[in-house]
């Protein structure tokens, strides 16, 4: 009887490093296309999103691949402003008894792309607004890719401009960041510029 069990358990075992022998054989069939498999160094510039600088000329890194950043299509949002607390123009408060109540314009190309919702006093405006729109390729056309931006306080009667921004020329290294914010006098503004994965 103990014969029996030991021959049985034999077997098992005997069964069990076929077993074990097929699977490394199977494997080495495969095993050629295991160091194939990373062919990565041929590729494309690999890049760190967070710096512009891994990627050179007209290029931005998308999943990690240096890409040409035109033509490509972007969100665009104007996402906050900073507005004085008076109008430049007069030396006035924007509003009487309350702050104004901004609303932005964005224009690519001299074509409106994106006009924000009005909010409602408020010298620190932040827009969710957003818009999809193809950067086309500069390529031999410098005066292309002009963006501009305009911030208005929404009246009753004629809006009051608060402040006008404009990029004559979006190349690569403006966009890789994410988003361009002009400052001065008249306050600020930032438009976040993705690109769309
Ligand atoms: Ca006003
Ligand atoms: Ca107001």
């Amino acid at each position: 009887m103990r014969t029996l069990v030991m021959t049985l358990i034999l077997i098992l075992t005997a069964c069990t490093e076929s077993d074990s022998d097929d699977a490394p054989d199977d494997g080495a069939v495969d095993a050629p296309d295991t160091p194939d498999a990373p062919p990565a160094t041929d590729g494309p510039a690999a890049c760190t999103v967070t710096d512009p600088r891994t990627c050179v000329g007209n290029n931005i890194c998308l999943n990690s691949t240096c890409a040409p950043a035109f033509p490509r299509p972007y969100v665009f949002a104007v996402t906050v402003a900073a507005i004085p607390t008076t109008n430049a123009e007069n030396g006035q408060p924007w509003d009487v008894g309350n702050a104004p109540d901004p609303y932005a314009e964005v224009s690519l190309n001299r074509q409106l792309i994106l006009t924000t919702g009005v909010q409602t006093d408020t010298f620190a405006p932040a827009w969710t607004d957003t818009t999809t729109v193809v950067i086309p390729d500069d390529t031999g056309s410098p005066d292309l890719n002009v963006l501009s931006v305009i911030v208005w306080d929404a009246d009753p009667g004629d809006d009051d401009g608060v402040l006008a921004c404009r990029w004559t020329h979006l190349t690569a290294d403006l966009v890789h960041p994410g988003s361009v914010t002009c400052t001065g006098e008249l306050g600020s503004v930032t438009i976040a510029i993705r690109p769309v994965l």
